[in-house]
């Protein structure tokens, strides 16, 4: 193999940049209005035009998605226990804590690496008041399955859907399924606002709860009637937005097909798998995750990762460790390792490599070359 180390890193992601010259353009109106923030007009459209595009009956702009799942699960009234998933960004179960409620984690199924169905009703107490499932890489949760539990037992089912974006199963949009569903819009995000974030929902007196809880529990201007927070987006970022959404398709199409090129790049080597969605599911592209099988494959994860990074291309490890292994969390009766056997596999065998539009056809096929070479950029 003739590869000598890349001059400039390849990271795992990049953000999707509108033109600079159409953003500054649009700032001028921002400037000259000078309304910043509370509701503006670039606000205002932007909610409209997500509404629409993720086919959802009410959404809630915020500035990131972390304060938007806090506020969730406020909104919701939620409180005693939830169960949620250990394989996650640590902002899922945070956000529980934060609330005050004792997260319960449950394993996660083998293969979807979501939330495992089939493990839920056996960690239901009389303070479980609710689900906390997370669409992991846009992969979609068991949802009616959920459903069904979540019925059977009175509770509230939240959706951390930050990385499913545009995802849809059997053509109905990710965003219709629970009570609430969370989206982030990081950089590091298919679509994003530089930071921000949404909730959605179909009840509409629930929507009119969280928009009270993000703007401080304001009524008018003599009435505070909760005790909200500042999840409020500004109109800077929401004018990203609005700007990254006239793009952000061409960017999912690019997407596909730097997949289809790592399915082909990564055909045939024993103990790697690409992680695909479900058949009936349109793929958000939001990460390009494999998983290395060490005894197959004849090396551990570990190593594949420290060989890229021998290289400058830096993948990423999401996400290990497991939630349940950080110290603010290893104590939960929950959390030990035994009842989170697949999580704690799958955890050690998951890489997230460079997926991102501007990538060239050369870096796929460069990044899938160190893969099968076993090799650092020393050896
Ligand atoms: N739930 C789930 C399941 C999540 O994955 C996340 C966030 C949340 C909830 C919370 O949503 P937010 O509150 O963040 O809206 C990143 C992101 O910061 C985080 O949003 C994301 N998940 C997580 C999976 O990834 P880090 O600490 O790995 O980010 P960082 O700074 O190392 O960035 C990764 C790479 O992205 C960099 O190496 C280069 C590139 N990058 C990053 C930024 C910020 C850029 O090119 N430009 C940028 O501006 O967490």
């Amino acid at each position: 193999m003739n590869i000598s180390k890349l001059e400039q890193p390849i990271y795992v992601t990049r953000p999707l940049m509108p033109s600079y010259d159409l953003y500054t353009e649009k700032l001028k109106d921002i400037w000259s209005s000078k309304w910043l923030s509370n509701q503006g007009p670039q606000h205002i459209e932007l909610e409209d035009k997500l509404k629409a595009y993720l086919d959802v009956d009410h959404l809630s702009l915020f500035n990131n998605g972390t304060t938007a799942l806090t506020v969730a699960i406020q909104a919701l009234r939620l409180q005693g226990e939830v169960i949620t998933t250990p394989f996650s960004f640590p902002a899922t179960t945070h956000a529980l804590t934060w609330n005050g409620i004792t997260p319960v984690f449950c394993d996660i199924d083998p293969h979807t690496m979501t939330i495992d169905p089939t493990k839920i009703e056996g960690l239901i107490t009389s303070k479980t008041s609710a689900i906390l499932g997370v669409h992991v890489y846009g992969i979609p949760c068991h949802v009616e399955e959920i459903e069904r539990i979540a019925d059977r037992h009175g509770l509230k089912v939240i959706y951390d859907g930050a990385h499913s974006f545009g995802a849809m199963i059997d053509d109905k949009p990710i965003g219709s399924f629970g009570d609430i569903t969370m989206f982030s819009f990081h950089p590091t995000k298919l679509f994003h606002t530089s930071e921000g974030g949404a909730l959605v929902c179909a009840d509409e007196n629930l929507k009119q709860r969280i928009d009270l809880l993000k703007n401080f529990g304001i009524k008018n201007e003599t009435e505070v009637i909760m005790p909200g927070i500042n999840g409020k987006m500004n109109e800077m970022s929401a004018l990203m937005g609005l700007c990254v959404l006239d793009i952000v398709d061409g960017e999912r199409d690019r997407r596909a097909q730097l997949r289809q090129l790592y399915l082909e790049g990564l055909a045939n080597i024993p103990g790697v798998s690409v992680v695909a969605v479900q058949d009936n599911v349109i793929n958000s592209q939001q990460y390009m995750v494999i998983r290395i099988n060490e005894d197959e494959f004849g090396q551990s994860r570990d190593q594949t990762y420290d060989n890229l990074k021998s290289y400058n291309i830096l993948a990423r490890k999401y996400f290990f460790p497991l939630i349940s292994d950080y110290p603010c969390y290893n104590q939960l009766p929950t959390a030990a390792a035994d009842r989170l056997e697949n999580s704690t596999v799958i955890s050690n065998q998951v890489l997230c490599l460079p997926f991102y539009g501007e990538l060239k056809d050369s870096d796929i096929e460069v990044i899938c070359q160190v893969i099968k070479s076993k090799r650092s950029c020393y050896e």
